[in-house]
């Protein structure tokens, strides 16, 4: 039975990378942060109380910003492969907390590799995926593949090209399997709420419900190459799968502007968004990502990884999933509960 650890697991690619594993018979183990309120809800339906027999998925309390607890996972679970999804990984929020997020985003790359140079030191086989972004590419011109140079605009953008070049300089000076994913936006009804997709279909399936009155959002004319979380967790496991270790651009090649995306989920739900969309310069950031679009060429080709879902049938299945929470929300409402605002100053 292989071995998984995966930073990042109580995220949106984390429970669809458990999920992926334990089907394929690996033995997953999580790190979690510690918070004063649950932070394990997308691994509900895979949880399985620990004291019970059989169960295939650990959870250990951890943090990438302290290497010591890193370590003792490591000693713990004895991985033979090793996700590094952990991350403060919203862009906007970036700007706010930028040392923070250098802390996690490139340090925490760096001390996680630390630790497993020292764990690989002892003869043992393991191999690294460092979850990287598209946002690197930033101002750099689309369609963007491994050889575009980076050209990062936020502290999260450039913390991951640190976190890039770390990984890069570790398979090289010590002959660690490392393999970089530089995953174009992928979304899912997983997604966090305030990035944008998720932000547009939980508010305006709240909208059609009368639970909402308006979204506030920042640029529209962005563009984004949008795929389907569960694809591409199946692209991460695939590079960790080759004979070596190599880095790969993960996209569909197709680019919407958030205007288009906002268009189609309103049609689908069936409402004029122009009459609840209202813009708010909070939303913007100090430097934009204006138009990526990536070429996952050498993955399809090398790897035999293909995108699955297409841009139309991911937004139907984020309208869908959240016009039944906005059902049951509504539901609550009616029988005399407070419906709850959400954090609309936020992402
Ligand atoms: P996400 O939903 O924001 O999940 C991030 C995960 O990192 C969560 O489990 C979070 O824990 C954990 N985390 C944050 N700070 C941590 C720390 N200090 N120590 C340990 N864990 C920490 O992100 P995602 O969308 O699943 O993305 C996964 C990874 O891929 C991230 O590295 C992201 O930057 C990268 N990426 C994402 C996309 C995308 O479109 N989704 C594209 C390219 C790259 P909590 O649950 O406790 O907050
Ligand atoms: O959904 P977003 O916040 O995602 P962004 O910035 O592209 O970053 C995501 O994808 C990256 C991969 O390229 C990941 F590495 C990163 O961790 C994250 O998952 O914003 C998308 C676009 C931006 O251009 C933003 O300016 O939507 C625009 N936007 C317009 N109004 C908004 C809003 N974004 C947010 N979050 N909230 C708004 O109100």
């Amino acid at each position: 039975m292989k071995k998984a650890l995966i930073s990042g697991i109580t995220g949106q690619d984390g429970s669809f990378l458990a999920e992926l594993l334990l089907a394929k018979d690996y033995e997953v183990h999580g790190i979690v942060r510690r918070a004063s309120t649950f932070n394990t809800d997308r691994l509900d339906p895979i949880y399985a109380d620990p004291h019970e027999h059989g169960t295939a998925l650990f959870l250990h309390y951890g943090d990438v910003t302290d290497g010591a607890s890193l370590r003792h996972i490591l000693e713990k679970a004895q991985p033979d492969e090793i996700y590094n999804l952990a991350a403060q990984s919203h862009v906007r929020v970036s700007f706010d907390q930028a040392e923070y997020t250098a802390d996690v985003v490139a340090t925490g790359t760096l001390r996680l590799l630390e630790a497993v140079r020292d764990f690989a030191r002892n003869g043992r086989d393991v191999r690294f995926y460092q979850a990287g972004s598209s946002e690197m590419f930033g101002a750099a011109k689309p369609p963007q593949g491994e050889t575009t140079p980076f050209y990062p605009r936020s502290p999260y953008a450039a913390s991951k090209v640190a976190a890039h070049w770390y990984a890069v300089n570790y398979r090289e000076a010590y002959g660690l399997f490392i393999c970089n994913g530089i995953l174009f936006n992928h979304e899912s009804p997983r997604r966090g709420e305030t990035f944008v997709t998720r932000k547009i279909t939980r508010a305006l399936t709240r909208i059609k419900l009368g639970l909402q009155k308006k979204l506030f959002l920042g640029n529209l004319d962005a563009r984004r190459d949008w795929g389907y979380a569960g694809d591409y967790v199946e692209a991460m496991w695939l590079m960790l799968q080759q004979p070596s270790p190599d880095d790969y651009v993960v996209a569909t090649g197709e680019s919407y502007s958030v205007r288009e995306f906002l268009e189609v989920a309103a049609s689908y739900c069936g409402i004029d968004w122009t009459r609840c969309v209202e813009m708010d310069p909070r939303y913007l950031r100090p430097t934009e990502v204006d138009f990526l679009q990536g070429d996952s060429s050498k993955a399809q080709s090398r790897l035999g990884w293909k995108p699955r879902v297409g841009f139309e049938e991911l937004v139907r299945m984020m309208v869908e999933h959240d016009l039944e929470l906005a059902r049951q929300e509504k539901t609550l409402w009616e029988a005399g509960h407070k419906v709850v605002q959400r954090g609309l100053s936020h992402g």
